[in-house]
C-alpha cells in the first residue's frame, strides 16, 4: 500500500524515465529500432530496473497508468527524433493487464493522432505469451484492432510460456523475440541450439520474423547469423541507454 502510494507519487513527480536499446540488422549493420526500457530514477536510491518495481504493482491499475505514460513519452521522443531526421521504430512492452483494459485501443488510438508525422508502424508492441491467458480471445480483438491502425506486435521472451505454441499459433504478432535464456546458454548447451534453430524454423514456415534478444558476445551474434537469424538486440550490441545518447550512437554504430 505505502509501495503504491509512493509509485503513484513517483509518476505524478516524473521520476520514471525510458532508456532504449538498439536492435540492429546483424548482417546489413542497420540499425532497426529500439526497445524502450522503464527505469525510476529515485531521488534515494538512483536508477532502478522494473524488477525492482514492477512486480509490485503489476496486478494493480498503476500498472495501466504507468503504461500509458510510457506510450506517450515513447511517442513523444519518437517525434523528437523525427523532427532531427531521425525516423526510428521503438517497442514498448505491454504489461498482461494493460492488454485486457476496455479502453486500451482507443487510447492508442487517440495517442497516435496526437502526432499526425508518425507513421503507426513505428511502433512496436512487445506482449508477453501469458498475457494473453486469462482471455486469448480479447488479447486477439485488441491485437487485430491495434493492427489494424498499422502497428505491430512481438511476442516477447518466446518459448518461456507453457504454452508457447497455442499462443504463437492464435496470437497474430509479426515479431517473436528468443528469450534471452536459450541465446545466452546456446553456444554452450546443445538444447537451447535445437530451441534457437526450432524456433527460426517455425517463424520461418509461418513467415514471422525473428529479434534474438541477449546477444552478449560477437560469438553469439555469428552463431545467429550462421543459423540465418539476422535481427538482434543485446549488452554485446548495446546496453539500454537514455533517449539522447541514442543518435550518437545510432551515428557510430553505422
Ligand atoms: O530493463 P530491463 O532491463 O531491466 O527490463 C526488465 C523487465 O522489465 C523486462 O521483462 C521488460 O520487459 C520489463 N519492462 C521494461 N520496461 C517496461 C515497461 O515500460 N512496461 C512493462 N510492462 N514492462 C517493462
Ligand atoms: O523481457 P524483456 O525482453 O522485455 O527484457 C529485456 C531485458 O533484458 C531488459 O532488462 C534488458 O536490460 C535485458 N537485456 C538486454 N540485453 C541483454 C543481454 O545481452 N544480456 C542480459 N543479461 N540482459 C539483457
Ligand atoms: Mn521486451
Ligand atoms: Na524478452
Amino acid at each position: 500500500r505505502d509501495n503504491l502510494t509512493r509509485m503513484q507519487a513517483a509518476l505524478d513527480q516524473q521520476e520514471f524515465c525510458l532508456f532504449y536499446q538498439p536492435k540492429v540488422d546483424m548482417r546489413t549493420g542497420e540499425v532497426l529500432g529500439a526497445e524502450a526500457l522503464i527505469r525510476w530514477q529515485h531521488p534515494q536510491e538512483g536508477i532502478l530496473a522494473p524488477g525492482r518495481f514492477l512486480p509490485a504493482i503489476e496486478d494493480t491499475d498503476l500498472i495501466c497508468d504507468l503504461g500509458r505514460w510510457v506510450l506517450k513519452d515513447a511517442l513523444q521522443q519518437l517525434d523528437l527524433w523525427r523532427q532531427q531526421g531521425l525516423n526510428l521504430h521503438v517497442s514498448i512492452n505491454i504489461a498482461a493487464r494493460q492488454l485486457q483494459q476496455k479502453d486500451f485501443v482507443d487510447y492508442i488510438r487517440n495517442l497516435l493522432m496526437q502526432y499526425p508525422y508518425l507513421a503507426p508502424n513505428q511502433l512496436e508492441l512487445e506482449i508477453l505469451e501469458t498475457a494473453a491467458l486469462d482471455d486469448m480471445s480479447h488479447a486477439h480483438r485488441v491485437i487485430e484492432a491495434c493492427q489494424e491502425l498499422g502497428i505491430r506486435f512481438a511476442l516477447d521472451d518466446f518459448g518461456t510460456g507453457y504454452s508457447s505454441l497455442t499462443y504463437f499459433r492464435r496470437l497474430p504478432a509479426e515479431v517473436l523475440k528468443i528469450d534471452q535464456s536459450f541465446v545466452r546458454d546456446m553456444l554452450e548447451d546443445p538444447d537451447d541450439l535445437a530451441i534457437v534453430e526450432g524456433i527460426l524454423g517455425l517463424s520461418n514456415a509461418f513467415r514471422r520474423k525473428v529479434v534474438a534478444e541477449g546477444i552478449e558476445t560477437e560469438a553469439h551474434g555469428l552463431m545467429l547469423l550462421r543459423l540465418g537469424c539476422n535481427w538482434g538486440q543485446g549488452y554485446g550490441i548495446a546496453r539500454p541507454m537514455p533517449a539522447v545518447e541514442l543518435p550518437a550512437w545510432i551515428a557510430s554504430y553505422q
